[in-house]
């Protein structure tokens, strides 16, 4: 990771070039978010979900969904005029494990997607992170036909750390991805001690 700026208050400098991941469940909208809200043409690795996936890929809830992620997705975002973040969707299915540890090398956080029709799907995200170390924001993301928790309720059902951060966003549209990850940047920010919030860029 690039440390050059320093701010005046002799603060802890911040990174100009971050990675972030973007995690979750199988089909809870990763590669959805990260082309959402990437400036450049975002990089999938997407296959054709076929009949030899049956029984091990679970498509329930997200029937329509024909392809899956099977490496990453990469794309780009910058917040501010000396913050730009690299994104990395992760694969959501179980048996593509291998490819996080590679992922995850240097991220200074991650987002972990939820789909309230299938909670559970996020828990190995979260085990992950929290046994890592590394810090993340919950994003429920919201799918028209699934039912509405609270997001008390979101954090009681993932038995979450008071301290993580529990968001609502709709993964398709940019500005919403967007705010989850000002919602990270300002929880890793925290976390560090520093107050001085990026400014969002066309703000
Ligand atoms: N209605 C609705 N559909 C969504 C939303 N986000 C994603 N989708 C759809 O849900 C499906 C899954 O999206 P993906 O972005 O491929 O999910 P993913 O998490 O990358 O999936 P894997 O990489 O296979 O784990 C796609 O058909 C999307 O169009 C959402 O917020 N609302
Ligand atoms: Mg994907």
């Amino acid at each position: 990771m690039d440390y050059v700026h320093s701010d005046r208050e002799g603060q802890m400098p911040l990174p100009t070039a971050v990675k972030i991941l973007v995690a979750g469940g199988f089909g809870v909208g990763k590669t959805t978010m990260v082309g959402a809200v990437s400036e450049s043409k975002p990089l999938q690795t997407e296959e054709v979900l076929t009949e030899r996936g049956i029984g091990i890929d679970n498509t329930s809830g997200v029937e329509a969904k024909s392809t899956t992620t099977v490496a990453m997705d990469f794309g780009r975002i910058t917040v501010s005029d000396d913050l730009v973040l690299y994104l990395f969707g992760t694969p959501g299915q179980d048996r593509f494990w291998f490819v996080w540890d590679e992922l995850s090398f240097g991220a200074l956080g991650a987002v972990v997607l939820a789909d309230t029709r299938r909670l559970a799907d996020c828990f190995p995200s979260i085990d992950y992170f929290e046994r890592r170390g590394l810090p993340f924001v919950v994003a429920v993301n919201c799918f028209d036909n699934a039912r509405r928790y609270g997001l008390e309720e979101v954090r009681r059902a993932l038995d979450l750390d008071p301290d993580v951060p529990v968001m609502l966003c709709d993964a398709r549209k940019r500005q919403s991805s967007k705010e989850v990850l000002i919602g990270l940047l300002e929880h890793v920010m925290k976390g560090r001690g520093l107050t001085r919030t990026p400014q969002p860029v066309g703000h």
